[in-house]
């Protein structure tokens, strides 16, 4: 034995100096990662998962998800793909592994806001039978797995999936809410692109998909006790959301460990309500030149109605059923004080005693907040609820246990206010991660529109770009959102509050046609950023960093069917740095 190894120890040192291997892209990129020195590791034909006794559904099918990933995507990096890869191990050699032990603390914690999603892999030097991924949850499992099979490729030489050599990564997300806000009513988006999209989220550990599913150009949702909201407030029958297909979707995304948060927006944004209930929707079929996100007609809903509370409630209990996530996001945004004015009864309502249009605002928070929290749901409104100039409420209807705000004016200044009172917040700052802006026109007198055909008060006879057009310009380039500090001028305490932030996908001009290239690389950019961070040791930004990683990864999703948008030309492959 020992004179075997005496002899082979040269002819193995001797090898090593002839493995090319590829470089390993990871993104995101993990908290910590220490590669071994050894060998380039084979993965047997035979190589499998081995998982915990009594594994629920979710671990087992992502598994075999992973490994028939691994074995038919065959991924061999773009930036190197003109190297030979070569492995010039002879054959016996014991450089294989055959199958990864799974071990989960806990195999049934429930997919939730705040679950443990972190992990650690190791893989000896050498393979063997001691590789292991362990996890708290499923949930980080599943991330362990995804990293996984970022750090294996196909050898092109020797026909096999290899892996560089040993690793030992320990991994866990900075922050718990990491996602996407998909506006499904301004465009319908067919059930098989928003599984598409959740499955390239699972790819970029992003964890929320929010749907803002309704708005006052339609209401694609069918709502069991209220059938006549969508079937009024819509396109067409091909144009809703119906109760199997959400059930679809969201057990779906489960699978890949993506929730999805429901949005109702309203009072404001309701215009669609008016189909199956004019008489509870204000100036829907009138307009506003633009201050905000001013549709054609806005519609808000009527407070002063008791008609009112018994639709909406039957609307928050239907989709608080249909969703079992904990959180619901209840809307509150750009309240438009001329919409509720225009009404009758509520202008004669602003002129008794002390009332404004905040109160009747606290008037519609107060009796439907309570609509959310005893369906056991915290709720998320926009920011416009406690810092709209004209129209707001007091925060004491708003406790901070059931109650998070999402902020998207004035960068981190909003996002200091909110966690400065005390809120948990999401960020979603328009001014670095709406992706829809600078692309297109916007009604009114904007600099940027390119062509005004007269405008028709109500219609679409005018050049309408619609709110995520020029107004909220520039184009968000993948280096802004990246960079973007979420925690910037924050005090620790305040940071502890910051939950996470999402990218928006307003859908004036986008459809399921341009999704994954709206949505792609830059969405990847925000899951590294809140995943690991975007600064280095240093305090640097860590873009510069990443760019060459990120087109790698960006070629690596489409290989995967995601059709992300290019951020370089192939040259830059081959002149890197
Ligand atoms: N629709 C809704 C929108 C916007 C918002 N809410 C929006 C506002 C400004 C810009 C982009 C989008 N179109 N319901 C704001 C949260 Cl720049």
């Amino acid at each position: 034995m020992q004179s075997l190894l005496l002899i082979c120890l040269p002819l193995v040192a001797l090898m090593v100096k002839q493995v090319a291997v590829a470089e390993v892209f990871l993104w995101p990129q993990p908290r910590s990662i220490a590669w071994g020195s050894g060998l380039p590791i084979f993965l047997s034909d035979s190589f499998h998962f081995r998982l915990p006794a009594e594994s629920p559904q979710e671990l087992l099918l992502a598994a075999s998800r992973y490994r028939d990933l691994i074995f038919r995507e065959k991924w061999v990096p773009v930036a190197v793909s003109t190297n030979t890869q070569t492995t010039l191990i002879s054959d016996g050699m014991p450089l294989e592994l055959s199958y990864l032990t799974v071990s989960v603390a806990d195999l049934h914690t429930d997919l939730q806001q705040g679950v443990k999603e972190g992990y650690t892999l190791m893989i000896p030097d050498g393979g063997g039978s001691n590789a292991y991924l362990k996890a708290d949850t499923v949930w980080g499992a599943l991330h362990g797995f995804e990293t996984f099979s970022q750090l294996v490729q196909w050898d092109k030489v020797a026909e096999k999936i290899v892996l560089e050599r040993g690793v030992t990564l320990s991994d866990a997300p900075l922050y718990g809410y990491r996602g996407i806000m998909l506006d499904v009513a301004r465009n319908f988006y067919p059930i098989p692109d928003l599984m598409r999209t959740v499955r390239a989220m699972a790819h970029n550990k992003l964890n929320v998909l929010h749907l803002h599913l309704t708005d006052s150009q339609s209401f694609p949702l069918e709502i069991a006790s209220e059938p006549e909201l969508a079937s009024k407030g819509t396109f067409g029958p091909q144009f809703i959301y119906y109760a199997s297909d959400i059930q679809r979707l969201v057990s779906y995304a489960r699978y890949y460990g993506v929730r999805i948060v429901p949005e109702i927006d309203n009072p404001g944004h309701s215009g669609s309500w008016a189909g199956a209930y004019p008489d509870l929707v204000t100036c829907y079929n009138k307009f506003w030149l633009p201050d905000m996100a001013v549709e054609p007609a806005p519609g808000q809903l009527n407070p002063l109605k008791n008609e009112t509370y018994r639709v909406f409630k039957n609307v928050i209990n239907d989709v608080a059923s249909a969703f079992p996530d904990q959180l619901f996001h209840g809307g509150k945004d750009e309240p438009i004080a001329g919409c509720w004015e225009s009404s009758p009864d509520i202008a004669e309502y602003l002129k008794q005693g002390n009332n404004t249009l905040s109160t009747l605002l606290e008037k519609f928070v107060r009796l439907t907040h309570p609509y959310i929290t005893s369906n056991n749901k915290t709720a998320i409104y926009w920011e416009d609820i406690l810092l709209s100039d004209d129209i707001h409420v007091s925060s004491s209807l708003l406790p901070p246990e059931t109650t998070i705000l999402e902020t998207w004016n004035e960068g981190p200044l909003n996002t200091k206010r909110l966690t400065a009172a005390g809120y948990r917040t999401i960020v979603a700052s328009a001014n670095f991660y709406y992706l829809d802006c600078g692309r297109g026109s916007f009604v009114g007198n904007d600099t940027h529109v390119d062509q005004q055909v007269n405008p028709t008060p109500g219609t679409c006879s005018y050049n309408y770009g619609g709110s995520g057009g020029s107004w909220c310009a520039p184009y968000k380039t993948w280096q802004r959102i990246y960079d973007y500090d979420i925690t910037y001028n924050l005090t620790m305490e305040e940071a502890g509050l910051v939950m996470g932030g999402e990218v928006c996908l307003w859908s004036e001009q986008a459809d399921e046609t341009v999704l994954d290239g709206l949505l792609w690389p830059r969405a990847s950019a925000l899951a590294e950023s809140l995943w690991s961070g975007n600064r280095d040791g240093e305090g640097e930004r860590r873009s510069v960093d990443a760019l060459y990683r990120l087109n790698d990864w960006r070629y690596h999703m489409v290989s995967r069917g995601i059709k992300a948008m290019p951020i370089q030309p192939l040259w830059c492959l081959k002149h890197p740095g």
